[in-house]
């Protein structure tokens, strides 16, 4: 598929997943482009948490009052004491295999999955209405870093099933995280685990744990910790050339990489995972318990796109062009919109 066709069904996807959302058209923002199988590892027990026999899966993380925001970024800069109850984290993201389950007990179709009917697109060629999601595809040639249409194709067919289109699968995948998961989608899950998806909030105090909250990476002011990386991102020149010094070129088995101080993993790079609160580009210094984010969202560079905030970066995280998987950075993401490299965690209330 060439370049202009990608950009054109990119535009149209775009606009479909407006229209789901009752939107008016916009385009997609960087971030699109805009316990079952595996074996629960041993956690180290810190003060502040402790792990359920009968949640071997989630850690408890109690009630505290943290610093949330980091002024190295725009939309991050609002430092506020937030205090916030205590509440029960999953270890790791959301996996395929536990995914697979969940569809299998619900017959659930994920956004990118479902088909796309000509009524609901009057006057659109009806060879435009493909079903499919955005994949990172390494371009020819190094490229301009503001036009992200070069690593992104809309690929025909891809989906939670198929991570990088019809033809591809996700045998063997079972303990990567699930990819190309729309708001609704992560959102069903967690309904169907009774649980709920975590709050910015929750997210950000459970990512930062029990370190210095100024340190520029979750686990310290070094990228490397004893000459070991902490988390999968991307190694070499975005976008043409990822040396995966790290040992993973797209998303890694949940729990590769060290865990933090409160035992969760995988809280930067891999994927980014979605936050229930919507998307504002600054924090609101009256919320202070419990903050559940703004009403509605608002993103200066896409204002008519409803926008639900995504943290802690993927494996496509670099300095030459994403710092998300650093301490404090947001991302966004369109509802609807959907990629390989956008999965989830979920958290749940102390009954
Ligand atoms: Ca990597």
């Amino acid at each position: 598929m060439n370049k202009k066709t990608t950009a054109l069904l990119l535009t149209f996807f775009c606009i479909l997943t407006a229209i789901y959302a009752q939107e008016l058209p916009v385009c997609c923002s960087e971030n699109l482009v805009s316990r079952s199988s595996f074996t629960v590892k041993q956690h180290v027990s810190t003060p502040t948490v402790s792990v359920d026999k009968d949640r071997v899966d989630m850690i408890l993380i109690e009630g505290d009052t943290f610093s949330m925001g980091n002024p190295r970024f725009a939309d991050a800069g609002v430092i506020r004491q937030v205090t916030l109850s205590s509440y029960w984290v999953d270890v790791y993201a959301v996996t395929n295999a536990q995914f697979a389950r969940f569809v299998e007990e619900t017959n659930y179709v994920t956004v990118a999955e479902r088909p796309l009917y000509p009524q609901d697109f009057p006057g659109v060629d009806t060879a435009l209405l493909v079903v499919g999601s955005a994949v990172f595809t390494t371009p020819d040639s190094d490229t301009n870093l503001q036009n992200y249409l070069q690593w992104w194709d809309f690929v025909p067919g891809a989906s939670w099933r198929h991570p990088e289109g019809s033809q591809s699968n996700i045998i063997g995948r079972d303990n990567h995280p699930v990819v190309h998961i729309a708001y609704d989608d992560a959102e069903a899950y967690a309904k169907w685990a009774g649980k709920r998806l975590p709050t910015e909030a929750e997210w950000e105090y459970a990512a930062k744990g029990n370190l210095d909250l100024s340190s520029e990476f979750y686990w310290g002011d070094e990228l490397k910790k004893d000459g070991s990386w902490q988390a999968n991102i991307f190694q070499g020149q975005f976008p043409t050339n990822n040396t995966q010094e790290d040992g993973y070129i797209q998303t890694a088995p949940v729990g590769s990489f060290p865990a933090n101080s409160f035992g969760l993993y995988d809280m930067s790079g891999n994927v980014w995972e979605w936050c229930s609160d919507y998307y504002y580009p600054t924090y609101d210094t009256k919320e202070l318990i419990n903050p559940k984010g703004p009403n509605s969202s608002y993103d200066p560079q896409e204002p008519l796109a409803a926008k639900r905030v995504q943290r802690g970066g993927s494996f496509l995280c670099n300095d030459q062009y994403c710092e998300g998987y650093k301490t404090g950075a947001r991302g966004k993401g369109e509802v609807n919109s959907t990629a390989n490299h956008i999965g989830f965690r979920c958290v749940s209330d102390v009954k």
